[in-house]
């Protein structure tokens, strides 16, 4: 398919862990792929740097263009001047701790930031004369404290900041959809994990420390509640669901889910199993890791999405988590050969990190090789 020809999609959120798998599926379906990344003062393209090419060694299939969800004018303009068929918000601040210390934050950027985008798409729907289809990332924590199985029937009722903003950016979707005819349709998604999740979401957090555990680069994990049940799937067929709730012939609300769930503690179990970590040895709960209300239990009824659109999920949740140990063993092996080699790396694990986020940074590979380039030069 030549540059002209290919269907133009925008993924505002093409940095994280969903927007890297959906570029590699728009990638393979010859889609022409444009992502709105935020100006950082280090690297944030790690997920897509196996699928970018420098533009002069020929055609490029993904460009990235800065902007932000805050800055209206920005998002306007990309719209206009890249003229999408398809448009993916998967931009946020995702993670519903922090939501709790940054809720006004969270608020502009998933609420507002989705109206914003949505208000963009609106008038280029409505001037270009084109027929443009509009994707917002729900999630499952807006069902909150209601009562699982959820589906699309399920009164919603939200126990954090972020899912009252995520909930927010559903309505103002669906007020588009009836208030001007538009292709807008929202997915309500299920937890889903891989080894790209960011490292502080409980399951990459395990998976993570007990591949280091294992090879005795740190010796504590500490969590919170492991009483909490999710409906885990795996992200590539999360966004395999996102885009076909685009490509149905009318827009809606879709549950997107694995229909099973499984307690944090029985994540730990398995996860460990599979590591060959004794847990009950090297877990301890620290209470920070609380949230002021939480989420019990999550369990999706994905029936409309199977029967609509025909989707079914492919991926195991032992599967899942079998990946994630056995990329994170490996991710712990590079480390070790690099501590070996006689690279400093700070201690942890047995002391309180400054904060989740923080360390997990410190912890990511792909800083410590960073570091360590930069030394040589
Ligand atoms: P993620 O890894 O946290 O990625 C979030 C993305 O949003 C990143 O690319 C991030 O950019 C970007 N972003 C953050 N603030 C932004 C801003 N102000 N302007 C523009 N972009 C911004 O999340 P994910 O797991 O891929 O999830 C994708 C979407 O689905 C999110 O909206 C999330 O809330 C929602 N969701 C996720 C799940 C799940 O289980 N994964 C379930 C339901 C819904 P940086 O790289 O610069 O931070
Ligand atoms: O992995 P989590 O942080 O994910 P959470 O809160 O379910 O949210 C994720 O899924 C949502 C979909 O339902 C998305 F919308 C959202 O963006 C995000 O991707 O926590 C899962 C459970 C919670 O009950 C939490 O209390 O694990 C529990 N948990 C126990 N110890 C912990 C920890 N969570 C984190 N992050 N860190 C812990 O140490």
């Amino acid at each position: 398919m030549s540059e002209a020809t290919a269907k133009k999609a925008l993924i505002c959120g093409i940095t994280g862990q969903d927007g890297s798998y959906l570029t590699e599926l728009l990638i393979r379906k010859g889609y022409q792929v444009h992502g709105i990344i935020r100006r950082t003062s280090t690297f944030n393209t790690e997920r897509l740097d196996h699928m970018y090419m420098d533009p002069h060694e020929g055609r490029v299939p993904l460009h990235l263009h800065f902007g932000d969800l805050a800055n209206a004018a920005r998002l306007r303009h990309l719209i206009q001047q890249i003229q999408p068929d398809e448009i993916y918000n998967l931009g946020a601040q995702s993670h519903v701790r922090v939501s709790f210390d940054q809720a006004e934050y969270t608020a502009d950027v998933v609420a507002t930031g989705a109206l914003r985008l949505l208000e963009a798409f609106r008038d280029y729907a409505l001037q270009s004369g084109k027929k443009p289809r509009y994707y917002q990332a729900g999630s499952s924590e807006m069902f909150g404290a209601s009562a699982p199985p959820q589906n699309e029937e399920t009164p919603f009722y939200p126990r954090s900041p972020y899912a009252v903003a995520k909930l927010a950016a559903h309505w103002y979707g669906v007020n588009q959809r009836e208030a001007y005819g538009l292709f807008v349709s929202n997915g309500i998604m299920f937890n889903h994990e891989s080894p790209r999740r960011g490292e502080t979401f409980v399951t990459r957090k395990i998976t993570r420390a007990l591949g280091r555990i294992k090879l005795g680069l740190q010796e504590k994990l500490y969590l919170g509640n492991l009483d909490a049940r999710r409906d885990w799937g795996h992200a590539s067929d999360y966004v395999r669901a996102m885009w076909m709730i685009l490509q149905h012939d009318t827009p809606g609300d879709f549950v997107v889910a694995t229909g099973s769930s499984h307690s944090v503690r029985e994540f730990l179990e398995l996860a460990a199993h599979y590591a060959g970590v004794d847990w009950k040895s090297c877990v301890e709960q620290d209470v920070r890791y609380l949230r002021p209300t939480e989420v019990d239990s999550l369990k999706g009824d994905y029936s409309k999405a199977r029967r609509v659109l025909g989707w079914e999920p492919e991926i195991s949740f032992e599967e899942l988590v079998r990946t994630m140990v056995e990329h994170d063993l490996e991710l712990a092996q590079q480390e070790l050969t690099l501590v070996r080699a006689g690279h400093h790396i700070a201690p942890r694990g047995g002391r309180m990190p400054r904060s989740e986020e923080h360390t997990s940074e410190l912890q990511s590979l792909a800083y410590l090789v960073c570091r360590l380039l930069l030394e040589k030069k």
